[in-house]
């Protein structure tokens, strides 16, 4: 099946009892059985929920992938993976990542002695100088929040099969329209799936999915023990945000070259962070594994201001100033004192996070508005 079906039918049947094609919402907790144990597959909706299975088979088979897990939360999702881990393990992630993934990562794992190495992968031969044997897993964000850094998930992956660690991936800016981690050799896909694959803004949501049938069962287990499951009525928005998730990534991926065109070449403004430009410095490898180059635009006005940066974010009128990305809305963002300000300033300025940088998540309105938007907000 071609992923444009896969999004609409993968892993879905009917729904059983009345031939519903939209898998109802089963808001229940529990489920009777005529004796202990005799029941139709389903004993307690921490454990399974059929809503949730039913978005959980969709999430395995956009990705790729043969097991799907959903999550409370993107942070529960990543919570889950890190639960894989033992003290004095290690992990290897990008350095630039979202802020709450570098917070869970150093100000909760690290107490539990696991100690956390963030490393420029631009160039994936920089990881191996990390790698011990402790190091469990490693971590990649591609492309970056915020800083559109492409990491090369295929040479990661070589290094990481010869040297038998985890390569989880963070795939929530691409989207399995764009990417498929798990088809590079990754292990592990992780989505906060309250982004795109929502794509509506009404729900908080994480995803998993892997291959191998082992690690699979490691997480079911983490998963049920541990209990950061999401609800059937979130399961059910996720489940028809997906059917819609090539069309609207279409009209992001074309909205967000609009945008980032236009802003490379205003006077105004200084730098572009697009991995769709020639000069991006993995243009190439963005080309190679993405399919499109998605609707997230980082950029800094002239003169590397922050006061200039607040003025610009508070005049948009069409894009909303706000936390989160990947909704069918444009929201415009302001890292350094928003989604990143769990890092500290001199880590996420040696990433290029400085105060004058804004994050915008193209949405899918007509790009003449949005462009209209910025030339008056940016004067
Ligand atoms: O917010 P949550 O669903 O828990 O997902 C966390 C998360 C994980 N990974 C990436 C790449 C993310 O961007 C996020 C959440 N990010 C934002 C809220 C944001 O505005 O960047």
């Amino acid at each position: 099946m071609k992923f444009n079906t896969k999004t609409i039918h993968g892993g879905q049947k009917n729904d059983p009892a009345y031939g519903s094609v939209m898998p109802p919402i089963y808001q229940t907790s529990t489920y009777a059985q005529s004796t202990p144990g005799g029941h139709k597959g389903y004993e307690y909706s921490r454990t399974h929920n059929p809503t949730r299975n039913a978005l959980e088979n969709a999430f395995a088979s956009i990705e790729n992938g043969n097991y799907g897990m959903a999550f409370g939360s993107g942070l529960a999702a990543i919570d889950a993976v890190l639960k894989l881990l033992q003290p004095g393990d290690e992990v290897v992630s990008t350095n630039d990542l979202y802020g709450g993934s570098y917070r869970l990562f150093t100000k909760i794992y690290k107490d539990f002695g696991i100690k956390f190495h963030f490393v420029g992968m631009e160039n994936a031969d920089n990881i191996e100088g990390y790698i011990n044997e402790n190091t469990k897993l490693i971590w990649v964000e591609t492309p970056t929040n915020p800083m559109m850094n492409i990491i090369d998930i295929k040479t990661i992956a070589e290094v990481t099969k010869r040297k038998s660690v985890l390569l989880a991936v963070d795939n929530t800016f691409a989207t399995p329209y764009l990417q498929r981690p798990l088809d590079l050799g990754a292990d592990i896909v992780m989505h906060s799936a309250t982004k795109y694959i929502g794509g509506h803004s009404d729900l908080v949501m994480g995803a998993l999915v892997v291959k191998d049938q082992d690690l699979a069962n490691r997480l079911y287990f983490i998963q049920n023990a541990s209990g950061a499951i999401c609800g059937p009525q979130d399961s059910f928005l996720a489940l028809r945000g997906i059917k819609t998730l090539h069309v609207r990534m279409q009209r992001h991926c074309e909205n967000g070259k609009a945008v980032a065109e236009y802003l490379t070449k205003h006077p105004k403004i200084e730098k572009v962070y697009w991995p769709g430009f020639e000069s991006h410095p993995n243009h190439e490898i963005a080309k190679s594994q993405m399919s499109d180059f998605g609707g997230m635009v980082s950029f800094v006005a002239k003169g590397n201001n922050y006061e200039e940066a607040i003025k610009i974010v508070e005049n948009l009128k069409v894009f909303t100033l706000a936390e989160s990305l990947g909704g069918v809305e444009s929201l415009a963002g302001h890292p350094a004192s928003m989604t990143h300000a769990s890092i500290p300033k001199e880590e996420r300025e040696k990433t290029g996070v400085v105060d004058a940088l804004i994050r915008l998540s193209v949405g899918i309105e007509d790009k003449v508005d949005l462009i209209a938007d910025l030339r008056q907000a940016i004067g």
